[in-house]
């Protein structure tokens, strides 16, 4: 029986941004440097593909510091840390890099500048999400309040409503972070922030191509771990621009080819820690099935690198 037709969709930019390439490399050029094993607090970027294979190369992931030997290196991961940690590491004398995404660094820097100038701060994002952990801990506990929704802007109790200023995390969605501004402006007129808010310019476009592609699939498939942020973010952008079937996948055993039946267009994209090989799995399973058409939708082109901490640059 001949293969159904079926035009796949590949948005682009998709998958890794270059805060993970330059996390994973970290890992890679640490181990090179140091040897196994290296310790890693907190999974380096939230992939199990990722993890498990730096694990099979001698990498060690951990929760917390103090499950790491003194004697070895530990890498913070891409999504930041309370400034605790590096102090801890310090403290027991180990040696340590930090992976945290150089857009991540910023909005720690923006917050202590806040604080530095009177201002208590709000920041928008998921509690308990290791980014915004990280970024509130960098200021003493009180001095950073989380809102979530545009409801907790309502019952939010500030200290002086004058003197307030906010942050966000880096992989929201660009819409509900837009309502979630506008409800702080509403309430407090004289609250500072970034010229929009602080979602990176990897989860923006990721995002924007996700809404052209709603616009051609009948069903989109977004690659990526159901701990990544920005990945679920591109699984609600395109089921709210009107993808009937959004769904997160990790890799092509994760396809549900029973609710896919029938149809004739597929779109596929990739969360910011999601590595392509998973994507080109997904995509020969695919091929196996039907008769597939491959085509692009392109929304922005990406030409961002971050250097890898001159630590590692240097030979031993
Ligand atoms: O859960 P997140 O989207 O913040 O992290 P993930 O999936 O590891 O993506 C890359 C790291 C992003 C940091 O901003
Ligand atoms: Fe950095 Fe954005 Fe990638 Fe996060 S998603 S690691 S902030 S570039």
């Amino acid at each position: 029986m001949p293969k159904p037709s079926l035009t796949l969709w590949l948005a682009a930019p998709r998958g890794f941004c270059a805060g993970v390439d330059r996390a994973i490399k970290i890992v890679e050029m640490a181990l090179e440097k140091y040897g196994a094993p290296v310790y890693v607090r907190h999974e380096i970027v939230h992939n199990k593909y990722v993890v498990d294979d730096l694990r099979s190369k001698g990498a060690v992931f951990v929760e917390e510091l103090d499950e790491c030997p003194v004697d070895r290196p530990v890498i913070f991961s891409a999504h930041g840390v309370p400034k605790s940690v590096p102090a801890e590491a310090a403290a027991r004398q180990m040696l340590y890099v930090d992976a945290t995404c150089p857009l991540v660094s910023k909005v720690h820097i923006e917050a202590e500048r806040h604080h530095e100038n009177g201002l208590q701060i709000v920041m928008i994002g998921h509690a308990g999400h290791p980014e915004t952990v990280g970024t509130m801990g960098q200021l003493p506990p009180g001095e950073v309040l989380l809102v979530e929704t545009p409801a907790d802007v309502a019952t939010l109790a500030v200290r002086d409503e004058a003197k307030l200023a906010f942050v966000t995390q880096t992989t929201l969605s660009v819409d509900d972070t837009a309502e979630i501004v506008a409800a702080l402006q509403a309430r407090f007129p004289s609250i500072i922030g970034p010229h929009k808010e602080d979602i990176c310019y990897a989860t923006t476009n990721r995002q924007e191509a996700v809404k052209a592609m709603a616009e051609k699939a009948e069903a989109m498939l977004v690659v990526g771990a159901p701990n990544s942020s920005n990945s679920r973010r591109l699984v609600e952008v395109g089921a709210r621009a009107g993808c009937s079937y959004a769904q997160l996948v990790q890799r092509a055993t994760d396809i549900d080819w029973r609710a896919l039946e029938g149809i004739t267009s597929v779109g596929v994209t990739a969360g910011a820690s999601a590595p392509e090989v998973l994507v080109e799995e997904v995509i020969d399973a695919f091929r196996a099935r039907y008769d597939v058409t491959v085509e692009m939708v392109e929304t922005a082109q990406e030409n961002v690198e971050f250097k890898v901490p001159r630590v590692l640059r240097e030979t031993a």
